[in-house]
């Protein structure tokens, strides 16, 4: 069908993904094709060599067309599977400068430059997840090999249904995929070939040249190594070098000749440490990521520079990584210690709260609650000054620390507020749902 179409007539509705496309991008492709059925899927020049070693064995079971077979003037309409960025689409961002073209995004990255008349932008582990909720929608029959290559593309953008990018959709994709005879065997057979004997010299060469040391708290392990020329899937070999070092966070600095003498550093990292964010570290090197895994490109400064800027950055890591000055209320409402019972009774029963600082001049001089009440046995009590009944051994702590510290010590003395105390004053308090806000993601960015 495609090949009449490239002979006969020209190409005018086309599905394609981006440069270096992966498993997700290429099975998201294949997936798009089965919903739109009219489009010819075009394949970028560049794909992963574990992807083209695929494509090699497969050349007949998919159509699809290589760039040269497509004229840009015939275009009416575009679907963009796994990025949503005109710059990452190759030779076909000249399509940017058309207006008249219908586009379509499915992605399941942040951010899009594409002006997109219909796109479909979520948080999931892997592209394929999103076309395989539109495939059982439109109860598509799928065939085990097409059933396998979009596992094989959910596996390797979720690390097996392993990172913390992975959704419970994702679960259910692989669930679905497997009922329509996805054959797993396969899938790990396709995902493997990527650690070659290229990679395993790299890997080699990493433990070879590996430093590790102590920051800020972290075991960190950075190795520098000279590469020659291209080496796919760095960042496998960097996970690998993680797992076997053993440490929170793992960075390898992959330095090469440019054309014109200069060196050019590429930098990945990976941490396993919650506290960790590689993806900000990436950010504040002008790359980018996730927490769990980032990269940068770093041109015209010299290896070890790069390697002191990581760790310094780690020492750092106070301002990128979540503190409990991020999570705590303030200004915090309090009384002051001459203020009547009675007063703070009706504050307490106003403000909805169990209880309350108690503090003079910015100082903490203690708390008080509603248990404090119990103390009171007589109604003439009701006047005196709060801090006859208020308890002042209390348990604070300092706005550096981090929100499972927070928890920890909330858990060790059975309380639920704890006041944030900086210097002797008080300057905020985090409470016990302040910190599950945390824990459980809920917190904007
Ligand atoms: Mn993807």
């Amino acid at each position: 069908m495609s090949l009449l179409q490239t002979e006969n007539r020209p190409i005018t509705q086309i599905i394609t993904t981006h440069r270096n496309a992966d498993f997700d991008a290429f099975a998201s492709m294949v997936a798009a094709s089965l919903i739109y059925p009219e489009a010819t899927a075009v394949v970028p020049r560049a794909v992963n060599a574990n992807v083209r070693a695929f494509m090699s064995i497969h050349k007949d079971i998919f159509d699809y067309v290589d760039r040269s077979s497509v004229s840009a003037e015939s275009v009416k309409r575009l679907i963009v599977v796994d990025t949503a960025d005109w710059s990452r689409l190759g030779p076909l961002s000249v399509l940017k400068k058309r207006k008249d073209i219908s586009i379509d995004v499915w992605d399941h990255h942040e951010g899009s430059d594409i002006d997109a008349c219909w796109i479909c932008q979520e948080p999931v582990g892997a592209t394929v997840t999103l076309l395989v909720r539109r495939l059982k929608e439109l109860r598509k029959l799928i065939t085990p090999i097409q059933a396998t290559l979009m596992l094989t593309g959910l596996y390797e953008d979720t690390g097996n249904l392993s990172f913390s990018s992975c959704t419970s959709e994702d679960a259910y994709a692989a669930g679905w995929l497997l009922d329509r005879k996805a054959d797993l065997s396969l899938v790990a057979k396709f995902l493997r070939p990527a650690y070659g004997e290229k990679q395993k010299d790299v890997l080699f060469e990493m433990l070879k040249n590996t430093s590790r040391m102590k920051v800020n708290g972290y075991s960190v392990s950075i190795s520098r190594i000279r590469v020659e020329g291209h080496v796919n899937n760095l960042a496998l070999v960097v996970r690998m070098y993680r797992d076997i070092v053993n440490v929170d966070a793992a960075f390898g600095l992959f330095e090469s000749q440019q054309k014109n003498g200069r060196t050019k550093c590429m930098l990945i990292g990976r941490s396993d440490h919650d506290g960790l964010d590689v993806g900000s570290l990436m950010k504040s090197l002008g790359g980018g990521g996730h927490p769990g895994a980032g990269s940068a490109m770093v041109t015209g400064v010299n290896p070890e520079a790069v390697e002191q800027m990581i760790v310094d950055l780690i020492e750092g890591n106070q301002q990128s990584s979540v503190q409990i000055s991020d999570l705590m209320s303030f200004p915090v409402f309090s009384v002051p210690p001459d203020t009547t019972m009675a007063e703070v009774a009706k504050i307490l029963r106003n403000r909805g709260c169990t209880g309350l600082p108690v503090v003079d001049d910015e100082e903490l001089k203690g708390i008080i609650s509603r248990r404090d009440f119990r103390k009171i046995r007589k109604e003439s009590q009701l006047s005196s000054p709060v801090k006859a009944f208020m308890s002042t051994n209390t348990v604070t702590i300092q706005p550096g620390k981090s929100p499972i510290q927070a928890a920890r010590v909330m858990v060790r003395h059975d309380i639920g507020r704890l006041p944030v105390v900086e210097d002797g004053k008080l300057i905020g308090i985090i409470t016990r749902s302040d910190a599950m806000t945390y824990f459980y993601d809920l917190l904007p960015d």
